[in-house]
C-alpha cells in the first residue's frame, strides 16, 4: 500500500530508464556543445597556395633562367613554368632538384639528386619507389637553344617535411638517361653528365 503512494515522476533516477535517459540527454549536450563551439586550429602549418622561384646561372656555361613552382594545396601536384636558354639546340638535358639550395661553391655545392626515401633514380613517370623525389627528367630544347617548362609533378611539394623549398635545381649538360640503360651511373644519376646551371628554390608572394 505505501508502495503505490511513492511519487512516479518521469525524472526519478530510480527508474532504469529515466536515468539512461538523461545520461544520453547529458552526452548529447556535451557533444552538442562541442560541435558549436569555435574550435582553435590545430596546427599554425600554411594550406597554400604556395609559390616559389629558383634562377638558374651557371659556373661557367651561359646556360640561364627562371623556374617558377606553384601548388594550390600541400596535396596538388606542383606546376612548373619557366624558360632555360643557351642550351644545344634540339637536345635533352637532365633537370633535377638536388639535395642542397648552396651554390656557394657553384653546382657541384647542391649535392645529388633529392632522395629523402633512399630510392633508385628513375624517371618522372615512375612510381615514388622507383625515382628521387627530385627526378624531372629532361628538359627540352628547340633549334634556338630555348626550353620552354610546364611540368606538372605529383611527387614534389613545396608544404611539410620533404618540401623541395631551399633546394637546388639543376640543368644538366647531358641527357638523363632516367634510369634504363646499362651505364652504372644510370640508376643513381641517370648518367645526365655534368652541371649546365643551378639555382636555389626560394619563396616568392
Ligand atoms: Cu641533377
Ligand atoms: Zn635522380
Amino acid at each position: 500500500m505505501a508502495n503505490s503512494l511513492r511519487p512516479t515522476s518521469a525524472l526519478s533516477f530510480t527508474n532504469p530508464r529515466s536515468l539512461a535517459f538523461a545520461v544520453l540527454f547529458f552526452f548529447l549536450c556535451v557533444f552538442t556543445l562541442f560541435s558549436v563551439l569555435p574550435k582553435p586550429p590545430l596546427h599554425h602549418a600554411h594550406t597554400g597556395p604556395f609559390k616559389a622561384v629558383a634562377n638558374l646561372r651557371g659556373d661557367s656555361s651561359s646556360v640561364k633562367g627562371s623556374i617558377v613552382f606553384e601548388q594550390s594545396s600541400p596535396t596538388s601536384p606542383v606546376h612548373i613554368t619557366g624558360e632555360i636558354t643557351n642550351l644545344d639546340p634540339r637536345s635533352a638535358r637532365g633537370f633535377h632538384i638536388h639535395q642542397y639550395g648552396d651554390t656557394s661553391n657553384g653546382c657541384l655545392a647542391t649535392g645529388g639528386h633529392y632522395n629523402p626515401h633512399g630510392v633508385t633514380h628513375g624517371a618522372p613517370s615512375d612510381p615514388s619507389t622507383k625515382r628521387h623525389v627530385g627526378d624531372l627528367g629532361n628538359i627540352h630544347a628547340d633549334s634556338e637553344g630555348v626550353a620552354t617548362i610546364d611540368i606538372h609533378d605529383s611527387l614534389i611539394t613545396l608544404a611539410g617535411e620533404f618540401s623541395v623549398l631551399g633546394r637546388g635545381v639543376v640543368v644538366h649538360m647531358g641527357t638523363d638517361d632516367l634510369g634504363r640503360t646499362d651505364h652504372p651511373d644510370s640508376l643513381k644519376t641517370g648518367n645526365a653528365g655534368g652541371r649546365a646551371a643551378c639555382g636555389v628554390i626560394g619563396i616568392v608572394a
